[in-house]
This record gives structure tokens, C-alpha cells and sequence, in this order.
């Protein structure tokens, strides 16, 4: 009922009475006031005139379906939204509803207390700064024809800020770089059998509005935000819905046609990795090379010191100058 009414009084640039709300939402004037102030609560700001009644005048930063509702042209993208104001991880959220939820269904939080990246490794997600979300998808393919979905991720986190102006590259697989820093990172979890993909999860987290002090110390020599970069606030609410419109374009593409290229193209053309020596970490293993190429699979291409060439399907990749690898 509460988004009912907000739906009402977005729609609605003038005031509407107290009435005039109570006639069509089939509840008393008292029942229209306490979800008034339940919105208020949330951050609305919602003047109300004795005999005039209530009106919108502004919504609060925050990622609700109800928010990015206006920017979102997807047609099942995100349009099941969970949202969350603090979470351990959306990521495992996600994956304890996935099998029950249709694809596209997207986990927003504002906050992460336990967000991860690879391996296991701690995702910083401070509250209200960045967009800290989880898409599910049910890809129907073989699971070895998923290997470089993450790179569809990253290609329309790159589009979206293209649409706003801003820069970035992709660093192979799975960052996201703005002048050689990241500003985000993707983790694809898989709950697959042989032959058959049950459902991925796809975690995309992106520094929007973090501020210096926001960035722990041993982070700031390599992790920066579009903010920082930008010096200016980014509308979050924008650029979730330019990220999930572009997902869905490329996704479509990617199940229609049984191939990636189009997400692969577009890292390939704004790789930060290609070109560049890097070391590869295989388990236990540390080699140095060079980056070549991403080939048609997502694959990276190395040319290896002792001169052998060899694609990389997963790994750890460190790119020299970047990271800390100098
Ligand atoms: C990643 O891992 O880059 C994947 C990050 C995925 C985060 C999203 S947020 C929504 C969803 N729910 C989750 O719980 N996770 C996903 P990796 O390549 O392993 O990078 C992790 C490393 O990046 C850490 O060890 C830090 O060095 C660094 N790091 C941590 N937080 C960062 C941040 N906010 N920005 C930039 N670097 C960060």
C-alpha cells in the first residue's frame, strides 16, 4: 500500500487531498497519514496543506524498485527487486533464493557488512555510497559456455558510464579501472550440475559516491571512486538503471546467439590488460608474461617469458603498474 501511494504522489506534481487519496485506496484519512509518515521516515520529503492535502517535493538517494522505476527500460531486468538497507552479502542472499526466483531477479543493498570479492576476500561497502547489488540469471546452456559471463558484467558497467560521460577500462576478468584504480568488481557464483546450469549469481559492486575517507588506508594506493575521479555526486539511482538496461541488451544477445562477442568486443577495445605484462597466478604457480589479446572465448591470450603462448581461462591475473604489481 505504502508504494501505492508513493506511485500516487509521484505521478502528481500538485497537491491531492487527503480525500481524494482515502477514496481511491479504499482507507481511512488516518490510514493515508500514517503511510504518509512512514515515507517520510524513508527519507521523502512530503508537505501537507490543511485542505489541500499532501505533496511530493523530493525522494531520498536510495535504490528501491519505486526509485529507478523512470530509468529502467528492461523488460524483465531487475524488475523483481529484493532491497535491502544492510545485508551480510547480496551475493549470498541471492543464492539462498535463486532457484525459486525467476531470472533477472536483482538484490540491492545499501550497505554490506560481509561483502566478499574472489577467493574470499573482503568487498568494502560502505552505507549509501555505492551500488551493491546481485543479479540472478538462468542461462539455459551448458556450463562450460558460461566461462566468460562475468565479462558481460563488466562490459555494461563499462556502457553505463560511458552513457554519463565517465571513462573507465576493464582489467581481465573482472575489474573495473578509472585512471588505473578500481572503482569496481564482479564475482560470478555457479550452482551448476554437469550439463545443466541451476543459476548463476552475478555480484556487481561499484565505489559510486565514496568519499577518501570512506577508502580503509591499504586500499588507497589501488581502489579509488567515480566521485573522487569525477569530483562531483553520480546519481545512483541513473546509473543502476544504465547498468541493467545495458546487462539485459548484452545478456539477450549473449542467450539468442549462444556467443559473448559483443560483451568481449567491447573489453577487448577498453582492456587495461592487453598489451601489458602481467603475472598470472595458476594455484600455487606465479609466471610472467604479456597480455596479447582476449580471444572469442573471453580467454586472456599470454605470451609467456619462455615464449610459449597460452589462454587463460581463470586465474589470477596481475597487471605490472597496476595493483601493486610493479
Ligand atoms: C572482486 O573481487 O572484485 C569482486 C567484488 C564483488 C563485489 C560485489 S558487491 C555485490 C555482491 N555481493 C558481494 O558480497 N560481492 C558482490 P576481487 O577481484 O577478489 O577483489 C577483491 C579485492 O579488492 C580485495 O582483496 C581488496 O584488495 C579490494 N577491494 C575491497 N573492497 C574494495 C572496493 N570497495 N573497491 C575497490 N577495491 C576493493
Amino acid at each position: 500500500m505504502k508504494t501505492k501511494i508513493l506511485k500516487r504522489l509521484k505521478e502528481n506534481d500538485n497537491f491531492i487531498s487527503g480525500e481524494k487519496l482515502s477514496q481511491e485506496f479504499h482507507m481511512t484519512r488516518s490510514g493515508i497519514w500514517k503511510y504518509i509518515n512512514m515515507l517520510k521516515e524513508e527519507g521523502y520529503i512530503i508537505e501537507s496543506i490543511p485542505r489541500r492535502g499532501y505533496r511530493l517535493t523530493s525522494s531520498p538517494d536510495i535504490l528501491t524498485f519505486e526509485e529507478i522505476r523512470k530509468y529502467l527500460n528492461t523488460e524483465f531486468m531487475g524488475r523483481n527487486l529484493y532491497y535491502f538497507d544492510s545485508v551480510d552479502s547480496t551475493n549470498n542472499q541471492a543464492k539462498k533464493i535463486a532457484s525459486k526466483e525467476m531470472e533477472g531477479t536483482c538484490l540491492i543493498a545499501e550497505q554490506q557488512v560481509e561483502g566478499k570479492g574472489r577467493l574470499g576476500r573482503r568487498w568494502i561497502s560502505p552505507k549509501k555510497k555505492g551500488i551493491w547489488m546481485s543479479v540472478i540469471l538462468k542461462p539455459d546452456m551448458e556450463p562450460y559456455n558460461v566461462g566468460s559471463i562475468t565479462l558481460l558484467g563488466a562490459a555494461s558497467v563499462y556502457k553505463a558510464l560511458k552513457k554519463m560521460d565517465i571513462d573507465s577500462q576493464i582489467k581481465w576478468p573482472n575489474d573495473i579501472l578509472i585512471n588505473n584504480k578500481k572503482i569496481g568488481g564482479i564475482l560470478t557464483e555457479i550452482s551448476a550440475e554437469l550439463n545443466k546450469i541451476n543459476y548463476l549469481v552475478m555480484g556487481i559492486g561499484i565505489n559510486v559516491n565514496l568519499d577518501e575517507k570512506d577508502i580503509p588506508d591499504e586500499l588507497k594506493t589501488k581502489a579509488t571512486s567515480i566521485k573522487i575521479n569525477e569530483n562531483r555526486r553520480i546519481d545512483r539511482k541513473i546509473l543502476l538503471a544504465n547498468i541493467l538496461n545495458e546487462f539485459e541488451s548484452l545478456y539477450i544477445s549473449f542467450v539468442n546467439e549462444n556467443s559473448n562477442s559483443k560483451a568481449i568486443e567491447i573489453c577487448r577495445k577498453n582492456s587495461a590488460t592487453i598489451g601489458k605484462e602481467v603475472k598470472v597466478r595458476q594455484g600455487k604457480e606465479e609466471k610472467l608474461g604479456k597480455a596479447l589479446d582476449i580471444n572469442n572465448k573471453g580467454e586472456l591470450v599470454v605470451e609467456f617469458k619462455e615464449g610459449h603462448i597460452q589462454n587463460i581461462f581463470a586465474g589470477e591475473v596481475s597487471v605490472r603498474g597496476l595493483e601493486g604489481y610493479i
